[in-house]
């Protein structure tokens, strides 16, 4: 559905010449959200923090409940209105400063380009959140949909790295950081059709682990949540192609809402240093498995 709203950016208001002129050449935008004298940025505790994915659903509700707290805030994502909505919105709220920076994670010279580019202020990246990722499809294995294949292993797994490549070097340099994978259930258990999406989150799980043993010896945190059925997201939407009915899938009980997620990203970023919180596996309290879910009807919101 929103592959069609798709990524352009003529549509939307943006503030300025300068910052379409930005956008449209893929340079950096640099949003500056409050009067200096209380920009977050300024305060000691100001860590940068990178999330692709940013402009909807886990992401977003992560970018908001870092920007609360007064993190600067790299945000990434294909479709740019939503990064400049939610600059405007974290600039009323939260006076916090935050660079906008459009890119599709599957290509990897777009990719490096919008990197490789970072103003100074926004080099030392302490917190990496590789959320961007999708389902396309439910299908058994013998009718799937190669495209869908396609999107998934190069958004979920290729993806991921070509953004941690990229963010790792600085880390290792400067022998501090924290990467936090956004894995799933689907990583943990298969289900029934969900062999490529699931196969990624495998993928997701493996690297973080592999990830580990080679980024501890340098000080660096790598993490990984594993949520099971979360809603205030696009994700039902986009894996039936915006089949709004076929996407119903929350409506017989309450899964988790992004802002839980969220919280417990947060958590595992605010250890003390010494910390490295592995994986959290969450599940909503109705929700047993991937498979197993009690669909009798809500119990709470
Ligand atoms: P959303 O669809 O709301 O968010 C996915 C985000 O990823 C979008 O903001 C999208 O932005 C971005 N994205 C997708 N493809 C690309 C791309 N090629 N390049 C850059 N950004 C991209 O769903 P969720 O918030 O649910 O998904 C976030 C993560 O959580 C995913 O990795 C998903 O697998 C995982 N997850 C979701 C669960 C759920 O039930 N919702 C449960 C467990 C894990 P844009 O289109 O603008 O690029
Ligand atoms: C999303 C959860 O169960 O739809 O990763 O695969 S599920």
């Amino acid at each position: 559905m929103h592959e069609a709203e798709d990524h352009k950016t003529e549509d939307f208001d943006i503030n300025s010449q300068q910052e379409l002129e930005a956008i449209k050449n893929q340079q950096p935008l640099i949003i500056e959200t409050a009067p200096a004298s209380t920009r977050a940025s300024e305060n000691q505790q100001s860590k940068l923090v990178l999330i692709t994915g940013a402009g909807s659903g886990i992401g977003r509700a992560t970018a908001e409940i870092f920007a609360r707290n007064g993190y600067r805030l790299i945000l990434t994502g294909r479709r740019v209105e939503r990064l400049v909505d939610l600059k405007s919105r974290f600039e009323a709220e939260f006076g916090t400063e935050i660079l906008i920076l459009p890119f599709d994670v599957r290509d990897p010279g777009a990719v490096e380009a919008a990197l490789s580019k970072l103003p100074e202020s926004f080099q030392d990246i302490d917190i990496l959140v590789n959320n961007a990722g999708l389902a396309k499809g439910l299908a058994p294995i013998h009718e799937g949909n190669l495209e869908h294949w396609e999107t998934m292993i190069d958004t979920n797994v290729k993806g991921l790295l070509y953004v941690t490549r990229l963010i790792s070097p600085g880390m290792v340099r400067r022998r501090s950081g924290h990467i936090i994978n956004v894995g799933s259930s689907a990583g943990k258990e298969a289900y029934p059709n969900g062999n490529v999406y699931c196969a990624t989150k495998f993928a997701v799980d493996a690297l973080t682990k592999s990830m580990r043993f080679d980024l501890h010896t340098h000080n660096i945190r790598v993490g990984q949540i594993s949520p099971g059925h979360v809603e205030e997201t696009e994700f039902a939407i986009t894996r039936f192609d915006g089949d709004v009915e076929r996407a119903k899938i929350y409506n017989d009980f309450q899964p988790l809402k992004s802002s839980d997620v969220a919280d417990a990203i947060y958590y595992m970023a605010t250890r003390p240093p010494h910390v490295n919180i592995q994986d959290i596996q969450l599940f909503a309290t109705q929700q047993a498995s991937s498979m197993v879910i009690d669909r009798s009807g809500r119990e709470s919101s």
